[in-house]
């Protein structure tokens, strides 16, 4: 029995959620499960510190940069150390791409599957108490289990995730995520240190009237986008911008809404990149009944050349991303 979107009642732990589901598919290990609750274990360590950050010193940039050349904010550095530690330990994931870090580490293990992350995106939101994200996906390797990490066990597409999720750190601490059954959100309470079941088979309403862009950088859109700006204002759209894709993405999900990062006359192919941010909030999306594209292409449909590629996004209520979709001659 392979039901997938079945109805679980609100307030269920995390914990409780991942085994039901579990027990759901004939064949399943547990690893996948085990993974879930790794990562969601992580979410929380991050979380404590990020509550930390203006009470002790340990925000604001260290002075290094990451491998797009940005700088790190310390505390990209220790969610990065925290989700990497998580996901040693589990033993289920054999291979990590994050953001930041230039090359792939090979855990060498048996992992079967290979995350790609973000490990705290919206990283300028730190040091002024705006909320940031943390982004992963998951794939099953393509190598044989215990062999050296490929390329190809990374640069798979984004119809390959078999789990993506996001934690949104923000006024609740919340952890949203798809297995390919739906999209679930549950909620963290910290004084319990449990998240709850919140939000059961989300769904993003078929369109909005919410468009999330930087227009700063308006003089550098295509026309295209251009034309769909004017859109939106003659249509008396709200302009919603955090800064933070996944604070973005988010409100999108739950009440309709464009999120937009453009091709720009100074980077052609936009700013996000899509191994561990597009394809896994495409994924929910999707499953959300949404939509995500490069304006041109499916998202999940782009075929991965390298491990920090960058792509346009184009995502959120389906009838928005169309017609901002529909600008393009
Ligand atoms: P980051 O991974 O360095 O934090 O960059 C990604 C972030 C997104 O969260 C956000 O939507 C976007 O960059 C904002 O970029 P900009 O300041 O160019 O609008
Ligand atoms: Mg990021």
């Amino acid at each position: 029995m392979e039901d997938s979107r079945i109805a679980l009642p609100i307030g269920i732990t995390l914990d409780r959620f991942i085994k039901r589901k579990q027990e759901e598919f004939q064949y399943a290990t547990g690893e996948l499960s085990q993974l879930l609750r790794d990562i969601a274990l992580a979410g929380k360590v991050v979380n404590r510190e990020i509550n930390k950050a203006g009470l002790i010193n340990i925000s604001g940039a260290i002075g290094t940069q990451n491998v797009q050349g940005e700088d790190q904010q310390k505390l990209d550095v220790l969610a990065n150390i925290r989700f990497i530690r998580a996901l040693t330990k589990g033993g289920e994931a054999c291979a990590i791409v994050s953001e930041e870090d230039e090359e792939i580490t090979d855990l060498k293990n048996q992992g079967r599957y290979v995350i790609a992350i973000d490990p705290l995106d919206g990283s300028s939101n730190i040091d002024v108490n705006v909320s940031i994200g943390t982004i992963f996906s998951v794939y099953r390797r393509i190598t044989p289990v215990g062999s050296p990490v490929k390329k190809e066990d990374v640069l798979q597409k984004g119809i390959e995730q078999v789990a993506a999720g996001y934690l949104l750190y923000g006024s609740s601490t919340m952890l949203v995520y798809t297995t390919g059954h739906g999209v679930y959100g549950f909620t963290y309470e910290p004084s319990l240190g449990e998240y709850f079941l919140s939000h059961s088979d989300m769904i993003i309403p078929a369109t909005g009237k919410t468009y999330s862009i930087n227009e700063g950088s308006y003089n550098g859109f295509p026309e295209s986008v251009k034309s769909y700006i004017q859109f939106c204002k003659d249509n008396n759209y709200s302009a919603r911008y955090i800064g933070s894709l996944v604070a973005d993405f988010h409100r999108n999900l739950l009440k309709g809404g464009i999120y937009i990062y453009p091709p720009t006359t100074k980077i052609p192919n936009g700013k996000l990149r899509l191994l561990y941010e597009c394809n896994a909030l495409a994924f929910i999306a999707e499953q959300a009944g949404g939509i995500a594209t490069t304006g041109t292409q499916r998202i999940l449909e782009v075929e991965p050349q390298e491990f920090h590629q960058r792509v346009p996004l184009f995502i959120g209520s389906k009838e928005m991303v169309e017609k901002a979709q529909s600008f393009h001659t």
